[in-house]
């Protein structure tokens, strides 16, 4: 089956789809999914869209998936006509493509909307089947198929000033900080972006800061299980590490309780996690993904969105940022390391700190 646009009111219509734009208006969308398509979703405005919010995974514990649900239900809650389906995949990465062909097979959704970097490749496979579906991908960058449209954060960038703290605090004679210069990285699972931009990127910013400062990198193998994520802590730790970061989604709990028990700092990517730690973790960055998916599902109701192409947003364009306004940054950081952080995020943010992005 095909997927279906809703018909928007400008159109040539007979009774029946006037009755279908009538109870949209109505706010009965349910309805409008029998209607005739009216035109592509680039070409002019809209008045309903129905949504699939594809989570390639769980949404707790993971910033990026929790982020998008509640940017599209809150831009849904605010637009008539705009209808909403969460749908969690799981995390049987070999079940995805299947899954998502099934849930687009019903016609139901105008657009499906995912986050994750591995997601493009499964959606051009599933669009050959679907050849009107389109997908609206964050954290991700697939270039040249019209079904398709990637927004990339510039990971590298919140890597970069991320690592820069890091070793400004490994560096530092806080009290958990050792003279080893040795931070670690705890990854759920290897994948490009992680490779060529997070890791790459942290490494280069805390060696701005000390040249010597080297890193321990090590993968759990799956997003969930904080139990092998606080192993491989405990072990990071005796060999010198007193700085971590972690991209692991809900994993990550194993790594926040292993360095409060022994002693040892996190920074951590792309929401505030301080609450969960305070003292231990002390700085995080933000995503600014609902930002980011409510303007995107604006675009669309504006038949704004330029598929077939991938647009990269970073700290400069406001859509990557760090949270200082906290008491885990502001009360526990140091006032000197606090100074030389600050004037470094504001290099970033006005793109005067060089570097070179590199290719994914
Ligand atoms: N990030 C999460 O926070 N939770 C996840 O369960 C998760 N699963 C992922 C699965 C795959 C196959 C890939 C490539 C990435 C995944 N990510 C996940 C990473 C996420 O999309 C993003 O790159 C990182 O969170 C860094 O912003």
């Amino acid at each position: 089956m095909k997927s279906k646009t809703k018909p928007v009111l400008n159109v040539k219509a007979g009774p029946a789809v006037l009755l279908a734009a009538a109870l949209v208006l109505l706010g009965m969308p349910a309805f409008a999914r029998g209607a005739p398509q009216s035109g592509s979703p680039q070409s002019g405005g809209r008045n309903s869209l129905s949504v699939l919010v594809y989570i390639t995974g769980m949404l707790a514990g993971s910033p990026p998936y929790e982020l998008m649900a509640a940017g599209a239900e809150s831009f849904a809650a605010a637009h008539e006509g705009v209808t909403v389906k969460v749908y969690e995949a799981g995390f049987n990465q070999a079940e995805w493509e299947e899954q998502l062909s099934s849930l687009v097979a019903s016609g139901e959704y105008d657009i499906v909307l995912g986050s994750n970097p591995s997601l493009p490749e499964i959606c051009a496979n599933v669009g050959k089947k679907f050849p009107r579906q389109k997908f609206i991908i964050t954290d991700a960058r697939y270039e040249g198929n019209p079904q398709i449209s990637t927004y990339l954060y510039n990971q590298y960038e919140q890597s970069l000033y991320l690592g820069y703290l890091a070793g400004l605090i490994t560096l530092s004679g806080m009290p958990h900080a050792n003279p080893a210069k040795r931070l670690g990285f705890i990854a759920a699972q290897e994948y490009p972006l992680l490779n060529n931009h997070i890791v790459p990127g942290f490494l280069a910013g805390a060696k701005l800061v000390d040249p010597e400062v080297s890193l321990d990198f090590r993968v759990i193998g799956n997003w969930y299980d904080a139990n092998k994520a606080a192993e491989l802590a405990g072990s990071m730790i005796d060999a010198g590490t007193d700085v971590f970061a972690v991209i692991a989604g809900g994993a990550a709990q194993g790594l926040i309780k292993a360095a409060g028990e022994r002693g040892a700092y996190i920074v951590y990517h792309n929401t505030n996690e301080y609450g969960a730690a305070p003292g231990v973790i002390l700085g995080c960055g933000q995503m600014e993904q609902k930002k980011l998916v409510e303007e995107i599902l604006s675009d669309v109701l504006a038949g704004k969105i330029q598929y077939g192409a991938s647009r990269t947003v970073g700290a400069a364009e406001g859509y990557l940022d760090f949270i200082a306004d906290d008491p885990g940054y502001a009360e526990y950081v140091p006032r000197e390391i606090q100074e030389k952080f600050n004037t470094f995020l504001a290099g970033i943010k006005a793109g005067q700190v060089n570097y070179t992005l590199p290719p994914l």
